[in-house]
């Protein structure tokens, strides 16, 4: 049960989850070797301001479900991960804008990530579990994954196509509402990649459609769409407070019940449209 109202919510995180890329005035990140690295245009100036857009979560309840077509007519699509399209595009469409990946992936998957054609569509954003609520510097000589050569590496390789450095900050600031918003103790672990993507398309867009993030009618134990590996921890979480941050998008759903049994779909406004 969540303490605010959703109006009230909507305002919190508008407020306080300030989502922004590293940059260099980001402290270690003001080095000239840095400038070399980091994208010249800011996120906002890449993809300017979106209407609709849609958030596809990794869920194996997306398979068999046709909403491919739905999915593409989003003025911009965020998908996680390795999630492929190539052969899925019925499920989960064929659109990607932005990709939101895990330090994890791009430093233990490195040679796939540097590889795989799947990573050069669209915007990339990296993202590490940074320590709680710690400074930029002390996160950068302790990242969870050191992934700041991997993204050196791909950077140098594809010049041209923006990828972004989440700033770590977000992920506590988010983390903090949903501990307030919570009866129970939540472990301190950051927030889960759909939950990171759903509010990063919340500051650039009008509207956010989401995806079986909350399951529908086809809830299975299957983790991902791609994969037949079966663990009931992908849809409710292990490491990230997966449970809390679902009970939160339902607080502040604001489409109907039946679409998410039947399209697993959930409907939030960006926070340029939120009030107060
Ligand atoms: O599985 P993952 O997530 O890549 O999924 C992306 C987001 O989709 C939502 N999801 C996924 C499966 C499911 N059955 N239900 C869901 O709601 C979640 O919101 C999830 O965040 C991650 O969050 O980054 C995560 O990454 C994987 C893995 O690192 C990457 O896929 C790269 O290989 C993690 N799995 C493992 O470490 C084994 C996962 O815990 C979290």
């Amino acid at each position: 049960a969540a303490k605010l109202s959703p109006e009230k919510l909507l305002c919190q995180l508008r407020d306080r989850v300030n989502v922004t890329m590293i940059q260099g005035s980001d402290g270690p990140f003001g080095t000239s070797e840095w400038q070399q690295y980091l994208p010249g245009k800011s996120l906002n100036e890449t993809v300017g301001s979106l209407g609709r857009c849609a958030v596809v979560s990794s869920a194996g309840s997306l398979k068999s479900s046709h909403l491919g077509h739905e999915i593409d007519t989003h003025d911009a699509v965020l998908r996680f991960n390795g999630a492929p399209i190539s052969g899925f595009q019925e499920d989960v469409g064929q659109k990607t804008t932005i990709r939101l990946v895990n330090s994890q992936l791009v430093t233990v998957e490195e040679q796939q990530f540097l590889r795989e054609a799947l990573y050069n569509t669209g915007i990339l954003i990296v993202w590490d579990p940074a320590p709680y609520h710690a400074e930029i510097h002390e996160w950068y000589r302790k990242p969870d994954y050191n992934f700041f050569e991997s993204y050196k590496s791909y950077r140098s390789a594809h010049p041209e196509q923006p990828f972004y450095i989440l700033n770590p900050k977000m992920q506590w600031q988010l983390w903090d509402i949903l501990q307030e918003n919570s009866l129970e103790h939540i472990q301190p672990n950051p927030p889960s990649s759909g939950m990171l993507g759903i509010v990063i398309m919340m500051t650039l867009c009008d509207e956010v459609d989401v995806y079986e993030f909350l399951p529908s009618k086809r809830q299975t134990d299957i983790c991902h769409y791609y994969q037949k590996f079966h663990d009931r921890a992908c849809t409710m979480g292990a490491y990230h407070p997966l449970l809390f941050e679902k009970n939160l998008v339902k607080h502040i759903n604001q489409g109907t019940d039946e679409d998410i049994y039947t399209h697993g779909k959930v409907t939030l406004p960006g926070f340029r449209k939120v009030g107060g």
